[in-house]
């Protein structure tokens, strides 16, 4: 009998780990999964195709009549574009509609998250809670001025410090009014510079409160309601600032208040991070509220006796997604992973418990957990998973240290259960994260002369070529890092500093490129001058998706320091997300273009069976906002697209005669690279 070759990959329907990811401990556990026929994303994106109707952002199903799909002719739209759904919306109304539905979700995400954290803050404001207290009085000072709290007192003609307790107390009441209160705007877009405020005044879309701009796009995309895109995208945008400055900047700056303000830290990334022979516990989600209370506990005795008792050499705390993002920065906590990797850790066989909160955690890894010994708990009431191996634990800030300490427990109970063999890739790399506004200005300035002045006149002489913030996801659609990785090798390669942060910090961090020494190896010889000199990395990770809101501050301290224009719209600057895939990086992508920052997302974007609607974004936005949208797959265009903007506006600037205008090319990228 003919023997029957073994089935390939492709016929399988299995990822190819090389064409999957650049990273060499994904590909590893890639294959590991197959060999033990454990499915992942990976598998999983090459079984399903997405709709291509769907991801051009033409199809509606905000009614039961629905989905009406509206497809982009192979041969383009010719004459007058007459496709409509069943209550006669055109493809315009349509993909707006989609498009602002995602606003929502990503900024009721980013903020419901940040109300999370104003309620922590009240709580402990009022002493309600022995685990949360103000950690960082100085920064409660620096944000009290944005809620009209004074921080001092006249008695008997004198100038008084006033109590620490009674603003904390004013401030959370004051942050907290900022999701519904009934009149006025968010107090926090008196942040922005001057000129954007004004811009965004004309333009009436400053924010009333959080949670209005989010039901207000629920309401005008229902069916009947608001059916002109450029009305639709009025309100987008008036959502979107309300998330990056309004829920996203509370949460960042409510975090620092509580859990300390970031500053550098060494720390490593990757799959490697993990012990066999320690504990593992991986902290999965966004929230600090629950991670920092794990990374408190696990550093009593009880919990370090608990741990010695169970025969293991220790306990590894490591983390996912942006909460991984939240205890790097605070406290030097490792980085397992990013989005397309949860999986795998458990697929290693060493997490002995992963305990996960809300956002960006794949259904799919209680499926996994049950072909494992690892402990999968959950923690939110709004984050719930239906597998029935699936431990809840709703955790209370009135109890946090006790729930805490009951997961890290259930954590190192599981020690003794590891079934299957262990397999831990050996790849990990060092990296120092921790920026923030406050510590790039220390950083170029020093201690007696901290100023944003520093960056400015190395970008007007020329050595910065500009600043790119560059963020968001991985994406399954799309090579593993390939495009996080390549975007920022070339922009840092032109001299362009990389701010990051959420998976493309990760994503650097394991890379490597996280370290003050990788600015002699990838950079251009300006960037690479500046980073030598102050000993700061070319790429400076900043945080979380939340703390996108610290870049939007530090393009504001940028205009404030002078010698660079009026408005962020202003600068040499360029956003991207070269690998995004959540609601929430349309957000962020949107606040970004609203505040004026030219924002170019990779893969693919869900406005293209659009293209009036497409054009509205990509070009008439600039004349609006100063920024605008772009879409660029493939990764080195996309960093050229980026550069070219920097370049566009250093010439408006007359800053552009100051450095050498060339392009790195191939020759010298290669002698740099070696
Ligand atoms: O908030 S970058 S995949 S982890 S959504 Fe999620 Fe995207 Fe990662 Fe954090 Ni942000």
């Amino acid at each position: 009998m003919k023997e029957e070759a073994p089935k390939s990959q492709k016929e399988q329907k299995l990822a190819d780990p090389m064409a999957a990811s650049v990273d060499a401990a994904t590909r590893e556990m890639i294959v590991r999964a197959q060999e033990l026929g454990v499915e992942t994303i990976f598998d999983r994106a090459e079984k399903m195709k997405p709709c291509n109707i769907g991801s051009q952002g033409t199809c509606c199903k905000n009614c039961g009549m629905g989905p009406c799909r509206l497809p982009l002719p192979k041969s383009g739209i010719e004459g007058e574009d007459d496709r409509k759904g069943l209550c006669g919306a055109s493809a315009n109304t349509i993909a707006a509609r989609n498009f602002i539905r995602m606003i929502a979700g990503g900024a009721a995400a980013h903020s419901d998250h940040g109300r999370c954290v104003a309620e922590v803050f009240l709580t402990a404001a009022r002493k309600e809670s022995e685990a949360y207290k103000v950690k960082d009085e100085q920064k409660l000072l620096s944000i009290a001025p944005y809620f009209n709290v004074a921080t001092t007192v006249e008695a008997d003609g004198k100038t008084l410090d006033r109590d620490v307790d009674e603003i904390a107390l004013e401030v959370a009441e004051k942050a907290i009014n900022e999701w519904g209160k009934p009149d006025g705007a968010l107090l926090y877009t008196k942040r922005a510079p001057e000129a954007l405020y004004e811009k965004w005044e004309k333009q009436g879309v400053l924010p009333r409160n959080i949670d209005r701009e989010i039901v207000e796009i629920m309401h005008r995309t229902h069916i009947g309601v608001d059916q002109d895109y450029k009305n639709l995208m009025k309100q987008g945008t008036r959502a979107a600032i309300a998330d990056g400055w309004g829920g996203s900047m509370l949460a960042t700056d409510l975090q620092d208040v509580l859990f300390g303000t970031p500053y550098p830290i060494q720390s490593e990334a990757n799959l490697g991070v993990l012990k066999e022979d320690h504990v593992n516990l991986v902290i999965h989600g966004h929230e600090p509220v629950l991670s920092e209370m794990i990374v408190a506990v696990v550093q009593t005795p009880e919990i370090q006796e608990y741990v010695k008792a169970s025969g293991a050499k220790g306990l590894q705390l490591s983390g996912i997604c942006c909460t991984a993002n939240e205890i790097l920065q605070r406290h030097g906590v490792p980085l397992c992973g990013t989005f397309l990797q949860q999986e795998l850790a458990i697929i290693t066989g060493a997490c002995d418990a992963m305990v996960v909160d809300i956002q960006c955690i794949m259904q799919n890894i209680a499926n996994v957990a049950k072909c494992f010994h690892t402990k999968l708990i959950t923690t939110h009431p709004i984050a719930k998973m239906e597998q029935e191996n699936v431990i809840h634990i709703e955790f209370d800030e009135h109890y946090a240290i006790e729930d805490a300490k009951r997961i890290v427990k259930i954590a190192v109970d599981n020690f003794a259960n590891r079934k299957s063999e262990v397999m831990i890739p050996r790849h990990k790399n060092t990296q120092i994260a921790g920026f923030g506004v406050e510590s790039i200005e220390y950083h170029l300035g020093g201690t007696f002369r901290g100023s944003y002045y520093t960056l400015n006149d190395n970008i007007i002489n020329g050595r910065i070529r500009g600043i790119a913030g560059v963020v968001g996801c991985n994406n399954a659609r799309t090579r593993h890092n390939e495009g996080h990785i390549a975007v920022v090798k070339e922009l840092i390669k032109n001299d362009v500093i990389v701010l990051t942060t959420g998976c493309n910090g990760i994503a650097c961090a394991m890379e490597g490129l996280l370290t003050p020494e990788t600015a002699g190896v990838y950079c251009g010889p300006g960037l690479a001058e500046v980073c030598e000199t102050v000993g700061i990395p070319p790429v400076l990770h900043l945080g979380s998706c939340v703390d996108n809101s610290r870049i939007l501050l530090a393009a504001a301290e940028v205009v404030k320091a002078g010698g660079l224009g009026k408005d962020i719209s202003d600068l040499p600057a360029a956003g991207s997300a070269p690998e995004w895939m959540s609601e929430k990086a349309i957000s962020i992508g949107h606040y970004f273009v609203a505040s004026g920052v030219y924002t170019v997302f990779g893969v693919t974007l869900p406005v293209t069976g659009a293209p009036v609607f497409q054009k509205y974004l990509f070009e008439e936005f600039e004349k609006m906002y100063g920024g605008m949208w772009d879409l660029e797959p493939d990764p080195v265009l996309h960093a050229r697209k980026m550069i070219a903007h920097i370049d566009k506006k250093r010439k408006a600037l007359g800053i552009d005669k100051t450095r050498e205008r060339v392009l790195i090319d191939m020759a010298d990228r290669r002698t740099m690279s070696g």
